[in-house]
């Protein structure tokens, strides 16, 4: 297992793209078990592999208090249901805001598991909000986006200096 390094916006790489798993294999694996325990160990409810520079369609989850309930979704599709609720996000690619963002409170999620099985969960509140979260990630999107150019400029400023003066 490892610790992997987080990239923090307004790092270009954050916007990549991921590409779907062709075959979950080994690597596969061991990135997952990985994001899992750097996930953790920041810690945080979420990691989709774009924060971690690697630029393929996995997310990790775990919306415990004991952290102990990791869900690993690969070259996942999420069906919105329920309604709009506004929740305040934050993200370990922008350290220290939390910004109130619109998600739906219920989506289905459809995936492959580490074994390359495809499985279907319904996830309500916290869950799907993070999972909508992760997926947003997977596109290049961030929970900044959504917010006004006034703000997010603001908190890229305090980040770009901050990033500056960590050397
Ligand atoms: O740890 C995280 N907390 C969080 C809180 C509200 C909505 C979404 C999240 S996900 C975030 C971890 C992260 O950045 N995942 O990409
Ligand atoms: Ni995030």
């Amino acid at each position: 297992m490892a610790i992997l390094e987080i990239l923090e916006f307004p790092d270009p790489r954050l916007r990549t793209k991921a590409k779907p798993v062709a075959e979950v294999d080994d690597s596969i694996r061991t990135l997952a078990g990985d994001m899992l325990e750097t996930m953790y160990q920041a810690p945080g409810i979420g990691l989709a592999a774009s924060q971690v520079n690697v630029h393929q369609r996995v997310i990790v989850v775990d919306v415990s208090e004991e952290q102990d309930d990791p869900h690993v979704f690969i070259n996942p599709e999420i069906e919105l249901l329920g309604e709009e609720i506004l929740y305040p996000e934050g993200c370990l690619s922008v350290p220290g805001y939390y910004e109130e963002v619109t998600r739906h409170n219920h989506i289905r999620v459809s995936a492959l598991n580490t074994e390359g099985e495809r499985f279907t969960l319904e996830a309500k509140d916290l869950f799907a909000i993070c999972i909508q979260h992760e997926c947003d990630h997977l596109d290049g999107k961030l929970f900044v986006d959504y917010l006004s150019t006034l703000k997010r400029n603001r908190i890229r400023k305090k980040l770009e200096k901050a990033h500056r003066e960590a050397g």
